[in-house]
């Protein structure tokens, strides 16, 4: 079950948050990929508010950027600041799409329980010498960089957090997988390309239901990412034939109504 669940960002963040402080005082987090040096600086955080929090971008000993960054709300912070002072990737500056040139992944947690984290990433425009950002929403999960086909390049190993709360409670709810690869400036979701690892994570969803199943909603929320991932492997039918098999909840006509409804909306029901 832990695997399923792995990516509660926001979870680590909260046991990680810094102490209270008495003065106003800059924060620094850095990151670095040859001549591109990046930080994000933040006042001390006072009860877990951070404020003006910055961006800054140098290259070759230029500043390129420097800008407030928007924040939800004060509670609003980079993900970076809360880890393990000894962490030397703190601010991953790193090239995403292999043109050589480094990108910037600069990770936020919006506070609260769980929700939610985000990523702005940055890409160095040399016509214009600027840099420009995209943002991506990860929800209440997160993501780990990982080169999964082993080309050098890492993809982004991910969750359809979509699932959260849709069937039962966050602790019991199950997420289909999601990989995105970010290239020239856009995040792509590129999970059907890597059948192999859908299906390793099917059989872990499985798994993981078939031990929860008589517990509290009977194990649906599990069952329900179970067969999003079926579905992304081309086996909807052999999925919903398992399901209807091993489902037992009294309420199954409604929930495998709803279920085929919600995996038309989330799009893995054509
Ligand atoms: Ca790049
Ligand atoms: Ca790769």
């Amino acid at each position: 079950m832990k695997n399923i669940r792995f990516f509660v960002l926001g979870l680590a963040v909260l046991s990680g948050v810094a102490g209270f402080a008495t003065s106003v005082q800059a924060e620094v987090i850095t990151g670095q990929s040859g001549n591109v040096r990046a930080e994000i600086s933040y006042e001390q955080p006072q009860e877990y508010q951070y404020k003006n929090v910055q961006i800054k971008i140098v290259r070759a000993g230029k500043s390129v950027l420097e800008q407030n960054l928007p924040q939800d709300s004060e509670y609003d912070r980079p993900i970076g600041a809360l880890l393990d002072k000894n962490d030397q990737n703190k601010l991953p500056v790193l090239d995403l799409d292999g043109d050589k040139e480094p990108e910037v992944v600069a990770d936020f947690f919006t506070g609260g329980a769980h929700c939610c984290t985000y990523s702005l990433i940055y890409r160095y425009d040399s016509k214009a010498n600027q840099y420009k950002k995209v943002r991506q929403e990860w929800g209440n999960g997160g993501y780990r960089l990982k080169d999964l086909d082993r080309d050098g390049l890492p993809e982004f190993e991910s969750r359809d957090d979509r699932f959260a709360y849709a069937f039962t409670s966050y602790a019991t709810s199950g997420y289909p997988l999601q990989i995105w690869q970010y290239r020239q400036g856009k995040m792509i979701d590129v999970t059907r390309r890597y059948p192999k690892l859908i299906y390793a994570h099917a059989f872990e969803l499985w798994q993981t239901f078939l031990s929860a199943r008589n517990e509290v909603d009977n194990g649906k929320g599990f069952l329900s990412a179970y067969l999003a991932d079926k579905y992304m492997l081309g086996q909807g039918e052999d999925g919903w034939q398992k399901v209807k098999q091993a489902y037992k909840g009294s309420d199954r006509n409604q929930y495998f109504a709803e279920l085929r409804k919600f995996l038309r909306e989330t799009g893995y029901l054509k």
